[in-house]
């Protein structure tokens, strides 16, 4: 295709998927939303699309592996229609399984080639939203007050003075948890990382179910260091708490976060709406009103200066597809559960 026409279509594709919100709000229809990023930000993706679309939002917020579990148990009867938000390994596994249905937006030209490709990875079943770094945040003033060495890399959190001090969400809930036991089987080996989750395990206070818990107890004085995506430490901090967030010197991984259109779902229609608003440059930059500091997918949408630079932390080259697959996501849960959660501290 030529690359005037290219462009024709491709406008004439974003005018179509703008054509819903202007002078709709007569429009009738509800969309069954399952929200898998904060709760704010979920709230804000409901009502911003509701306002824009006159679509009722019904929106249920719910950790990342909760929700493919969700959608799994309800595939005979479906009862959200889409799923925004959450690390991608589950979407993929939904694609996988057949819990999704391929849909390509005409605003995909507008995304990132990493959102793209997480797209094509899952035949156009799943598509990359926002992506964002692991890592980890800790309390400065408790840090300080227990008179504990300041951590700068993974390993330093195996250090018996951390005992008791380090918190992370379940893997088998939660995304963020997953991509941790994932980026230690990827950055390690899988023989070293189950070896580093075992002594990871001795000093754990908590196992939570959803992936931020670990920082906001952090933030509230009750837990002084969270495994989580570093943009969930930046955020805590913004609100003024004091945590630091922490790009382990040995490297990290990352979550492509995703979005799908879920198989069976009664408003398609509207469902479909909803995914071409998401993927839209406005839409994606108001993440900025509630401090979520993700990288987002749309190349137009505004970053804050404020949110962790991806590009200066040391990424590992995480296999998306073979970590998201549904076998090995399996498979890994369960050996964590087998030799790691079991063990006693
Ligand atoms: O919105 C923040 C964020 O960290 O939450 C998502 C996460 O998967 C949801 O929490 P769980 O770990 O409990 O599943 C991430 O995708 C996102 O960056």
């Amino acid at each position: 295709m030529r690359l005037s026409k290219l462009l024709l279509s491709t406008a004439i594709g974003t005018a179509i998927a703008f054509s819903f919100s202007v002078g709709e709000s007569a429009a009738k229809g509800k969309v069954n939303l399952y929200c898998s990023a904060q709760e704010d930000w979920c709230q804000l993706m409901a009502k911003g699309f509701e306002k824009a679309s006159g679509i009722k939002v019904n929106m249920t917020r719910r950790s990342s592996g909760e929700t493919f579990a969700k959608i799994k148990a309800e595939a005979r009867n479906p009862k959200g229609d889409v799923w925004w938000g959450g690390t991608g390994d589950p979407h993929l596994q939904a694609a996988e399984e057949g819990l999704s249905t391929p849909y390509t937006s005409p605003n995909q030209a507008q995304l990132q080639g990493w959102a793209v490709a997480q797209s094509d990875s899952a035949g156009g079943k799943t598509i990359g939203i926002y992506s964002g770094a692991l890592g980890y945040g800790y309390n400065e003033d408790i840090l300080k007050k227990n008179n504990l060495p300041v951590p700068a890399c993974w390993k330093d959190l195996l250090k018996p003075e951390y005992k008791g001090h380090v918190q992370m969400a379940n893997p088998n809930s939660s995304g963020t948890a997953y991509t941790t036991l994932a980026t230690m089987v990827q950055l390690f080996g899988e023989k070293e990382g189950f070896e580093y989750m075992k002594g990871l395990h001795k000093n754990i206070n908590q196992y939570t179910k959803s992936g931020s818990a670990p920082i906001k107890a952090a933030a509230r004085g009750e837990n002084i260091i969270g495994i989580v995506f570093i943009h969930d430490a930046v955020k805590q901090a913004v609100k003024g708490f004091p945590i630091k967030s922490v790009a382990p010197c040995e490297g990290t991984g990352f979550e492509i976060g995703s979005m799908s259109l879920i198989k069976g779902g009664r408003n398609f229609d509207e469902a479909k709406k909803f995914y071409d608003w998401a993927l839209t440059a406005e839409t994606q930059s108001r993440a900025l009103e509630v401090n979520a500091f993700q990288v987002p997918s749309n190349t137009g949408a505004k970053v804050s200066p404020k949110a962790p630079k991806l590009e200066e932390i040391k990424l590992i080259k995480y296999d998306f597809v073979k970590y998201g697959s549904s076998a090995e996501r399996k498979r890994l849960l369960k050996k964590w559960d087998n030799e790691v959660k079991s063990l006693p501290k």
